[in-house]
């Protein structure tokens, strides 16, 4: 379950906050993900050709990653840049090289 880390500044409220990760553009791709993810289930379980399949994951996993990104890239346009202008980021960039830790 996605854990929302995000704190109400500057009069954004909480629901405003949960609204920033339901971008809509994020969303499609991963549903998208999941379609093909479903596919691999499908093509593995039908016994395709290995290869086949896992050219479908290595697709499923492009499509997270982009995922990802672009919910970092919000995250950083909206939660960080307003703890910043709160002069309150210690935590966010905390949080930051944890997940830079994380990821690399
Ligand atoms: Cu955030």
């Amino acid at each position: 379950m996605l854990k929302l880390s995000c704190t109400p500044i500057y009069g954004v409220t909480y629901k405003e906050m949960i609204h920033m990760t339901k971008d809509p553009q994020t969303i499609k791709i991963l549903k998208t993900a999941l379609g093909q993810v479903e596919s691999v289930i499908r093509m593995t379980e039908d016994q395709r050709y290995c290869l086949d399949i896992s050219t479908q994951i290595s697709a499923s996993i492009a499509l997270l990653k982009k995922a990802q990104q672009q919910i970092i890239s919000n995250h950083l346009n909206h939660c960080v840049l307003e703890a910043l202008e709160k002069g309150d980021s210690k935590e966010k960039i905390n949080e930051i090289n944890q997940l830079l830790k994380k990821l690399l």
